[in-house]
């Protein structure tokens, strides 16, 4: 069963994931990432829809060329929980790669 973070987890959250924000309004996180050109964020995209669909936890996100925005939150759960964390970490790991 998916539960939401609890309030120690949520306290970590700005150290251990650093990169992202807290989202005004909802239980949620966002990053934005910007890339060289449209094929760069399409490569990126790809490789984070592979590692979203493996871990069956999926961003919410948009793209505009060279830009990709990413929302995480858990809709089974009703906001965040540790599959976000765990999501947010693998995006940055790809983005690292990149
Ligand atoms: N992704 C996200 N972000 N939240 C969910 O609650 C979720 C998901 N649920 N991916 C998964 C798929 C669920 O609907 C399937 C049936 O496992």
């Amino acid at each position: 069963m998916i539960v939401a973070l609890t309030s120690a987890e949520r306290a970590s959250l700005a150290t251990r994931l650093p990169s992202w924000q807290p989202v005004a309004g909802r239980d949620a996180i966002s990053r934005s990432f910007t890339f060289a050109d449209f094929s760069e964020a399409w490569g990126f995209m790809a490789r984070v829809a592979l590692l979203a669909e493996k871990q069956d936890h999926h961003p919410e996100w948009t793209n505009v060329w060279n830009r990709v925005d990413i929302t995480l939150s858990t809709h089974d759960a009703g906001g965040l929980s540790a599959a976000d964390l765990t999501l947010a970490e693998a995006i940055d790991a790809v983005a690292k790669a990149a």
